[in-house]
């Protein structure tokens, strides 16, 4: 028997719906949760992927995440936009603050999203090319836990804190970017975990600060920031602004308000958004073809772009029809039906 199983995407998102609506989110954030965990499926991002239901069902299961919240869109400035998920998953309030940002930034030029009070779980990558699908820049930024020692320390106190940008590219896959600023996410350590294999080295320290591969030590230690200091830095900057700044707690706060419970961590996130055409004194075509050319020098010389093993996934998975995923996720997932 294959240790892989292969769901075609109707299946596939019949499958997250119906376990979201067992667990009792709303019809309404099942369907925002499944659009980007399919997606992310879809392009075989794996760690937050279909396997991330686990942590939406166990958030219910603490009885803190509200399935059932509406969001309020509050229209807070001309170029601010706020959120407020009211204790919901993130995803629900993106969807329903989107088209405020979205009119906000081509009228302004640039225009800020903060979210705030959400359960936070999934990739930022679709988040910010719902900009570039638009004809917009974007940028998207987001604490979790304190999970992670900044460079030099020994404990946990910054988030795995993702930084995720977009750049529309007419008639093609948009240039995006979306990674966390430890080594590892901290999704991708619990899938080592989950196969018993070791980690790198350099991905984390132990609870005594000594370096680990082991992914059960790491997940009770620190996980590092990448890039040393400068990733360090940049994290920093991700707690500040998708934090203080928008009135939302860091990660250290985040994981001492969950008090010892494996939820999905609750907190703010803060989207910023570009429109081309506003900030290029109507030389925007002239200026698309200027980056263009920054792309084809990347390409010449054997380097790839982001995001290109994702869209290549795309474009498999979409041929098939289908994902696989493994046997014994599956086996996991079915158990959460009620
Ligand atoms: P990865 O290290 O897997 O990938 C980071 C980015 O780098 C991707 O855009 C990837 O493109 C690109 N990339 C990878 N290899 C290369 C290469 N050789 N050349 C050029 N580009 C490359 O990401 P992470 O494990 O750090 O993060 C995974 C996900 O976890 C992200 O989507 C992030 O949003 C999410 N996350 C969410 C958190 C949350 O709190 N909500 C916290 C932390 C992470 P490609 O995909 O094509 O390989
Ligand atoms: O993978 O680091 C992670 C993560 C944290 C919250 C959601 N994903």
């Amino acid at each position: 028997m294959s240790d892989n199983i292969s769901l075609s995407l109707a299946e596939m998102r019949e499958l997250s719906e119906n376990i979201l609506i067992d667990n009792g989110f709303s019809k309404d954030h099942a369907k925002s949760i499944t659009d980007v965990m399919a997606a992310c499926q879809q392009d075989d991002c794996h760690s937050h992927g279909l396997f991330r239901l686990f942590m939406c069902t166990q958030s219910m299961k603490l009885g803190r995440i509200s399935g059932s919240a509406q969001p309020d869109v509050i229209d807070a400035a001309p170029s601010v936009v706020r959120a407020n998920a009211n204790g919901g998953i993130s995803l629900l309030a993106l969807d329903a603050a989107l088209p405020l940002l979205i009119e906000k930034t081509k009228k302004n030029g640039i225009a800020a999203l903060a979210i705030n009070h959400c359960y936070h779980f999934s990739a930022l990558w679709p988040e910010v090319e719902k900009l570039s699908a638009v004809g917009l820049a974007g940028l998207a930024m987001v604490p979790s836990h304190a999970w992670v020692a900044p460079a030099g320390g020994k404990r946990g106190t910054l988030g795995t804190n993702p930084l995720a940008f977009s750049w529309p590219r007419p008639g093609q896959h948009p240039f995006t970017f979306d990674f966390a600023t430890s080594q590892f996410a901290r999704g991708e350590i619990e899938l080592y975990r989950r196969a018993g294999k070791p980690l790198p080295e350099g991905v984390a320290i132990d609870k005594e600060g000594q370096p680990t591969t082991d992914a059960e030590a790491a997940m009770a230690g620190a996980m590092m920031t990448f890039g040393g200091y400068k990733g360090s830095a940049l994290s920093i900057m991700i707690e500040l602004l998708a934090g203080p700044l928008i009135d939302d707690l860091t990660s250290k706060e985040s994981m001492e308000a969950a008090d010892g419970q494996p939820e999905a961590p609750y907190h703010g996130e803060i989207i910023i958004a570009f429109d081309p055409n506003l900030f290029s004194a109507g030389k925007a075509v002239a200026n698309n073809d200027r980056a263009e050319r920054l792309f084809a020098d990347i390409i010449d010389q054997g380097a790839r772009l982001p995001s290109q093993r994702r869209y290549q996934a795309r474009e498999r998975n979409l041929a098939r029809n289908a994902v696989e995923i493994p046997r014994t996720l599956y086996n996991d997932l079915l158990a959460l039906r009620k």
